[in-house]
């Protein structure tokens, strides 16, 4: 019988699973989640995010993070009932792109820490920069320029390292704060991941960064898994003395440090790389062979498909990163995912039981009232400044703006994701909102396709416990094949939510009409009235 553990640190809280394997028999033992707004409010997060300096900065505290993986440690080891001894390997998934910045102290630190001490107060001295840059942070535009010229413009940068230079991605963010803050990077001897630094707590020592979530910092050389010395050079000075190695998505980092075996009981069980929640939700969904998409309705809603090889998105909003499979995969990433679904149901004072009601009480069409959700600053497309736009919608109107944000969301995930070239039969879907079937239905309807929840509804975190076990067998000589390792813990919920026939011409042509309003607010193309008025006429009156 062996025990394999995976954490999940997204955006709004830190999740772990763990699973058991003993000869055919499979299942998950323990499943668990920390909200950081509610488990931690001396950090003054909103779901989250420390309070915004501006619009468009968004940050984080990698002390809270690592307070956070201590009480998780401290559940598993105190309260869990797990028999620890059976632990043999330990994985995590992590937001992607945000960085922490750590001090020469902090090797040291990491290596000595006391057992009798939390961790988070020995950790107070190890930073050279007190907050981490999150993946909702759109404050880099001028770097993401700086950067792409220096590249030799944005096909190039995406043909170097997969995707253009988005705001989000860590290039541009440490070069901003070489910009802002010389002294405080040139004191910096280690800049991490969120999933390298997390995976360096459990370790006690510098953790390498791996080629999935490594990919999304405008740093790594996409078809060589190796850092780019143009793009390192293109972002900051002597950065590549500054940055952990790239190794292998099954790689070992080490040991769980003699910290976490004396202060809460654990074996010395294998610490594995930390990869990113998307490339870990490619697992933990399933998606091991190409041909399949999932979508997942996170803080940040994402869609994503395994590739064999590295396509970029000739629009540049797309990007591709490494799979923890070992390949590629594909992902378009949306800002205004849940906390837009979230403003509209609290902007109408409603619950989601509410909100499910108000889809299920209004016309897939909506009878062409149509939102352009960008409550905040969107990736996808890039969109700079935040501003929600409505046409034939009443602002008042709660049930129509809830399948206005819904449907609105469905189809940008639609439209932009053609590039990937997956025609897909079944969609899985994953994510907090997946819960809630009444928004699979519209999933469904838009894209034509079946959606299937899972069991497991945090597929990032199972995915982060699988690839636990996918390495421990690798480094006992054993490749299990992919479709091993996720058999009996990847189980789609029954029955699938399928798209209604009759739908299929109106989305079709609600989709065009969907592109024609964004690109004419992104300055692309003519307004939409004219399209808006033909698909009013055709779909707008009648049940
Ligand atoms: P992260 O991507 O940060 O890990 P999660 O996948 O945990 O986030 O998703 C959290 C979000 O799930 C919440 O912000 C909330 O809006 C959404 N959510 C939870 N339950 C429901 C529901 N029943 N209907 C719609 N959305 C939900
Ligand atoms: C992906 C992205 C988000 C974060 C947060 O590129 O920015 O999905 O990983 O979950």
């Amino acid at each position: 019988m062996a025990i394999y553990l995976g954490f999940d640190l997204g955006t709004q809280g830190l999740a772990a699973i763990a699973i058991e394997v003993d000869g055919s028999r499979r299942r998950v033992v323990f499943e668990r989640a920390l909200d950081f707004d509610a488990a931690f409010p001396r950090y003054g997060t909103d779901h989250g995010v420390l309070p915004r300096e501006g619009p468009l900065v968004a940050d984080s505290s990698p002390l809270m993070w690592a307070e956070a993986l201590e009480r998780m440690m401290q559940i598993l080891g105190t309260e869990s009932g797990l028999d620890l001894a059976q632990v043999r390997a330990v994985a995590g998934s992590a937001q992607q792109h945000g960085s922490v910045y750590l001090n020469a102290t902090a090797a040291d630190t990491l290596a000595g820490l006391d057992p009798a001490q939390p961790l988070a107060r020995q950790l107070a001295g190890v930073f050279t920069r007190k907050v981490a840059p999150i993946w909702m942070d759109s404050s880099t535009s001028r770097q993401c320029r700086a950067i792409t010229q220096e590249l030799g413009g944005a096909e190039a940068v995406a043909r170097l390292t997969g995707s253009r230079a988005f705001e989000r991605f860590t290039g541009p963010q440490i070069r901003k704060f070489f910009e802002h803050d010389p002294a405080s990077y040139r004191r910096t001897e280690t800049i991490h991941l969120v999933s390298s630094y997390l995976a360096s707590l459990l370790a006690g020592k510098r953790a390498p960064i791996e080629p999935g979530d490594g990919a999304g910092m405008t740093l790594m050389d996409i078809g060589r898994k190796a850092w780019s010395p143009a793009a390192l050079e293109a972002t900051a000075p002597e950065l590549a003395d500054r940055l952990p190695p790239l190794a292998d998505s099954w790689a070992m980092v080490g040991e769980l440090s003699p910290y976490w075996m004396r202060r809460y009981g654990f074996p010395a069980a294998a610490v594995v790389a930390w990869s990113g929640d998307n490339p870990c939700s490619l697992v933990g969904t399933g998606l091991v062979t190409e041909g399949s998409i999932a979508i997942s309705l996170g803080t940040s809603d994402t869609l994503f498909a395994p590739m064999a090889e590295p396509r970029t998105d000739p629009s540049l909003d797309g990007s591709v990163f490494g799979s923890p499979t070992g390949g590629y995969m594909g992902l378009v990433c949306f800002k205004n995912g849940s906390l837009a679904r979230e403003r509209v149901r609290d902007e109408h004072g409603m619950n989601w039981d509410a909100f499910s009601r108000a889809l299920r009480g209004t016309r897939p069409g909506n009878r062409g009232a149509l939102m352009l959700p960008w409550f905040e600053a969107e990736i996808t497309p890039p969109v700079a400044q935040p501003g929600v736009r409505r046409y034939g919608l009443d602002a008042a109107d709660g049930p129509a703006n809830v399948r206005a944000v819904v449907e609105a969301q469905m189809m940008a995930l639609a439209n932009h994701s053609q590039w990937m070239g997956v025609r897909a039969r079944e969609i899985r879907a994953t994510g907090g909102a997946a819960a809630n079937r009444d928004i699979l239905q519209v999933m469904a309807d838009v894209h034509g396709a079946e959606v299937r929840p899972l069991e497991v509804g945090n597929s990032a975190c199972l995915g982060a416990a699988l690839r636990a076990r996918h390495a421990d067998e690798w480094r006992q000589g054993r490749r299990l094949p992919w479709s091993e390792v996720v058999a009996g813990f990847v189980v789609p919920e029954e029955p699938a939510i399928r798209p209604a026939p009759d739908r299929a011409a109106l989305y079709a042509e609600m989709r065009e009409v969907y592109a024609t309003a964004e690109a004419h607010a992104l300055g692309r193309g003519p307004a939409p009235d004219d399209a808006l008025a033909r698909f009013r006429t055709k779909y707008g009156t009648g049940r």
